[in-house]
């Protein structure tokens, strides 16, 4: 028989979540599959009017700490980082699921866009991951894994996906340069790359139930993703048995990035 404490594969692991905004949150997903595996989570919530909806889902996974986190707020992410350091003394696991761009910008070409929008959806999408590994890194004592989402879009020129595309491009770069300078420590850095799901920043985006569709008649798999999916594979790649990935960006799409 199996022993279950023997699949507990992240026990004793530390683990901090960030952009869960409800219960379809791709992070959410991930919060779950870390502890189902075993790992103590700290959680942060946007701001007092998402918390309502966060509120029951940090309950529901024991979120050892349950913090504010808009990453916009200078001193907020410090605080956080600061609040793991006096509980944990140290950290394993983050997850970085925040992404934003202003709706003009988003809904308009590439070339229209504005100083203020492009730099904007770069900061809390791309710096904001940079500025958590460097405050994660002097707590990942043991070394640890950095987790951030993007999106085919980055490749490939997905209508409506505008600038985002670039953003998630940058992002991509960021994990490659972080996975390298951080290696030596045996901390790994892994972008993610979810097929479309159906959540709140996706419905910033135009046409998005086409998106879904053309993604469920193209995939191998013939099915879309859900954030259970993406969560059981972002848990499994925290083990320690992944200790020699990094660096890349891990599709979890039913295969859709393969197909012409
Ligand atoms: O199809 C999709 N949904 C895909 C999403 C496919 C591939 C990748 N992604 C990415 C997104 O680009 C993003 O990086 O996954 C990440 C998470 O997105 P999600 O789970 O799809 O969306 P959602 O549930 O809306 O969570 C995104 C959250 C925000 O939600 P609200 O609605 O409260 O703005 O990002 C967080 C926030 O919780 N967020 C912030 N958190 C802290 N500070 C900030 C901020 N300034 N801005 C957004």
């Amino acid at each position: 028989m199996i022993d279950p404490s023997s699949l507990a594969l992240l026990k004793d692991k530390k683990a901090l979540v960030t952009g869960i905004a409800n219960d379809q949150s791709i992070a959410w997903g991930c919060a779950k599959a870390f502890q189902a595996f075993g790992a103590e989570l700290a959680i942060t919530y946007r701001n007092e009017k998402t918390k309502q909806y966060v509120d029951p889902l940090a309950e529901k996974v024991g979120a050892t700490l349950y913090m504010p986190l808009d990453v916009q707020k200078p001193g907020e992410m410090e605080q956080v980082f600061e609040a793991v350091d006096k509980k944990w003394g140290k950290l394993d696991i983050v997850l970085h699921s925040i992404a934003f761009a202003p709706k003009d910008d988003l809904h308009g070409r590439v070339v229209d866009c504005s100083k203020e929008g492009f730099l904007l959806a770069m900061e809390l999408s791309c710096w904001s991951f940079i500025r958590m590994a460097k405050l994660a890194e002097p707590l990942m004592k043991d070394g640890g894994t950095l987790f951030t989402m993007t999106y085919y879009g980055s490749q490939m020129v997905v209508e409506n996906y505008n600038i985002m595309g670039p953003v998630k491009a940058a992002l991509e770069s960021a994990t490659r340069y972080m996975a390298a300078e951080l290696g030596p420590q045996g901390i790994r850095v892994h972008a993610i790359s979810p097929g479309p799901l159906k959540t709140r920043a996706a419905s910033g985006i135009s046409d998005f139930d086409k998106l879904l569709q053309k993604a469920q008649e193209k995939a191998p798999s013939r099915s879309l993703v859900s954030i259970d999916d993406v969560g059981v594979a972002v848990a499994v790649l925290a083990m320690n048995g992944a200790k020699l990935i990094t660096g890349d960006t891990l599709y979890v799409d039913g295969g859709y990035h393969i197909i012409d």
